[in-house]
């Protein structure tokens, strides 16, 4: 695959932002977005919302930043530093969600910096890291200020109530989390597992893209999501158009789903230390 543009030594490079949460055993979560972030040649901004206490078997408990401290986060970067693109990761709250909305548009982001809001409700345990009553908060205050949304299918129903079961649904499943007021809607297909192709769905409320890629045999795909939302922020905070800065995450999360590795008992980690082998 063809990688990002790289800043000379000594140059200030894009910088990119996560609005996410800690993941101690770091394969998801802010870490598996700072590795690709630093892998692609971007600089590393990072508004931490939640520290999870989490290893290879589940997730055992997480703590919430103070809404306070989150939105300092966000602003003493954005208007010192300077923002390409963001990402929202795990969120935890509603009231987490209503102020990195406040945050975004306070600051003038809005229409203007490019926001990928990746739904995170559940790690791959299915353990919650979410609170389920902020779903409507997500949909309401969040989605209308997004570039893109990144469901997967598992999120998709708690958010749209469709099950995503072949192609028609999920085309449904575009259209209905569109219209919730996002630019773009991804449908992601990676928990679709009796498909043979690993395909996801990008609308903008006219045109339908579509993304295909091997299904590949692993178990360990802990911070896939993260890793395809993190690639795409950067593309976009290059300059891609939408459906190339999505065709260029769902190659990067693809190899490093091929370079993924176990760690610990449970669930490994995808990888993109891949790229330091090149
Ligand atoms: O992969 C979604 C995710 C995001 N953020 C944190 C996580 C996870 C999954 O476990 O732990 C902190």
């Amino acid at each position: 695959m063809d990688f990002l543009p790289l800043t000379p030594a000594g140059h200030t490079p894009i910088r990119v932002l996560t609005i996410a949460g800690s993941d101690s055993g770091g394969s998801a979560g802010l870490q598996a977005d700072l590795r690709t972030f630093a892998l692609l040649g971007v600089h590393s901004l990072v508004a931490v919302t939640a520290v999870t206490v989490q290893n290879s078997l589940g997730v055992k408990g997480f703590h919430e930043i103070p809404t306070d401290i989150v939105a300092g986060q966000i602003a003493a970067v954005a208007t010192d530093i300077g923002i390409q693109a963001a990402k929202t990761g795990m969120l935890a709250s509603a009231e987490i969600i209503e102020t990195v909305a406040d945050s975004w548009r306070d600051l003038g982001l809005a229409g203007t910096v490019p926001f990928i809001v990746d739904p995170v409700c559940a790690s791959i345990h299915g353990d919650p890291l979410l609170h389920p009553a902020a779903l409507d908060t997500m949909r309401d205050t969040l989605f209308p200020l997004a570039s893109l949304v990144t469901p997967n299918l598992d999120e998709v129903r708690l958010l749209v109530d469709i099950d995503v079961v072949d192609s028609a649904t999920q085309h449904d499943a575009a259209r209905a989390l569109h219209d919730l007021g996002p630019t773009w809607a991804l449908v992601k297909g990676g928990h679709l597992r009796t498909s043979p192709q690993s395909a996801d769905l990008l609308y903008d409320g006219s045109d339908f893209h579509i993304f295909e890629a091997p299904r590949l045999k692993t178990r360990h795909d802990h911070g896939a999501g993260d890793t395809l939302a993190a690639a795409t922020a950067c593309a976009l905070a290059h300059g891609y158009p939408m459906p190339d800065a999505v065709a260029f995450g769902k190659a990067w999360v693809t190899e490093c789903l091929r370079a993924a590795y176990p760690i610990g008992d449970g669930v490994g980690s995808v990888s993109a230390l891949f790229r330091l082998q090149a």
